[in-house]
């Protein structure tokens, strides 16, 4: 008897090590796009790596389609640990960490290959770590391609003045209400869910969004014209909790950085596919792309670049060096 108990005292402890380590540490990644989205895939991906790696000491489950909230509520959820991984649009990062508005002025990348330079180098991982480093409780370990935003609207817009007066969903952040407004449009904030409803009322007369976006959101089924301003190229971060960083081992850390970067470089294959096919799909359902001269819309937003990026002169001066 006295030999039993000592047995199974001396198993216990080592049961309990098994049990807990066989679940360390279970990830729910909230993503407001649906399944089969190049993110969600992307991250569907870096899921599997990540439990395969450890041994099943980390799973991983997606929430795609915004079940578990807005990106805003899914942040907040982060923020305490409820949710251990996101991807968000930095645009709405910017009101809580403004360093990163960098990124989301109008027109201050060239083009979409030259914001990929930038996520990709130094600069890419300065703006990551200004994310990890303020209050926010997050880490920011990589970046997702969200092509190039341009207007889709009810009605057509051809030129700027076409614009005028016409309400236009931005994401909240108060750069982006400059921004519409100094286009000539009236800005309205609110959360992505919210669009698909607000143009099918009549609360707005558009919103500005990339390919994907128009097509999988169903934002198409009521804005035909979509007029190619390309006005933002908003690039992802994907973030952990820091809550949730700090449970991992070094090795496990390392790890979560290793896949998190490999899921950035496969996502833009995916990515570059999907906007193709979207287009296509678009286009037979009726939406009009329309080609608009775009250096009005670059004149117009002046004053936003002047009024968030003066602090950041150097700043923009060394993405404007890079080609
Ligand atoms: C999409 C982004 C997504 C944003 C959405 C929006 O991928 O993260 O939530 O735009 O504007 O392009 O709300």
């Amino acid at each position: 008897m006295i030999f039993k108990r000592k047995l199974l005292l001396a198993v216990l402890p080592f049961a309990f090590t098994l049990s807990s380590a066989a679940h360390a540490l279970d990830i729910k990644f909230a993503e407001i796009h649906p399944a089969g989205y190049p993110t969600v895939v992307a991250e569907q991906n870096m899921g599997k790596k990540l439990e395969a790696a450890s041994n099943g000491e980390i799973t991983f489950k997606m929430f795609a389609g915004g079940v578990l909230g807005s990106e805003k509520e899914v942040i907040e959820q982060a923020q305490i640990g409820a949710v251990q991984m996101t991807r968000v649009s930095l645009g709405i990062v910017g009101p809580v960490v403004p360093d990163v508005n960098v990124f989301n002025m109008p027109f201050v990348f060239r083009d979409h290959d030259h914001m990929r330079k930038i996520i990709d180098g130094e600069i890419g991982q300065e703006i990551l770590d200004k994310i990890t480093n303020s209050e926010f409780n997050l880490v920011a370990l990589a970046w997702m391609d969200g092509g190039t935003r341009s207007l889709y609207t009810k009605k057509p817009v051809r030129k700027i003045e076409d614009l005028k007066g016409m309400k236009i969903r931005v994401q909240g952040n108060p750069l982006f209400l400059d921004m519409m407004n100094a286009m000539g449009g009236n800005g309205i904030a609110m959360d992505t869910g919210e669009i698909f409803s607000a143009l099918q009322t009549g609360v707005i007369d558009g919103a500005e969004n990339n390919p994907p976006t128009l097509l999988e959101h169903n934002h198409f089924q009521s804005a035909k014209y979509f007029t190619l301003t390309g006005h933002l190229i908003l690039p992802e971060p994907v973030v952990m909790s820091k809550t949730t960083w700090d449970k991992l081992t070094p090795e496990q850390q390392t790890l979560v950085k290793k896949v998190a970067r490999e899921a950035q470089m496969e996502e833009r294959a995916l990515w570059d596919a999907k906007s193709a096919a979207s287009e296509e799909k678009l286009k037979a359902a009726g939406v009009e792309f329309i080609e608009v001269d775009k250096k009005p819309f670059y004149d117009a937003t002046a004053p936003v670049r002047e009024k968030y990026g003066a602090q950041y002169a150097d700043l923009m001066k060394r993405i404007a060096d890079v080609q």
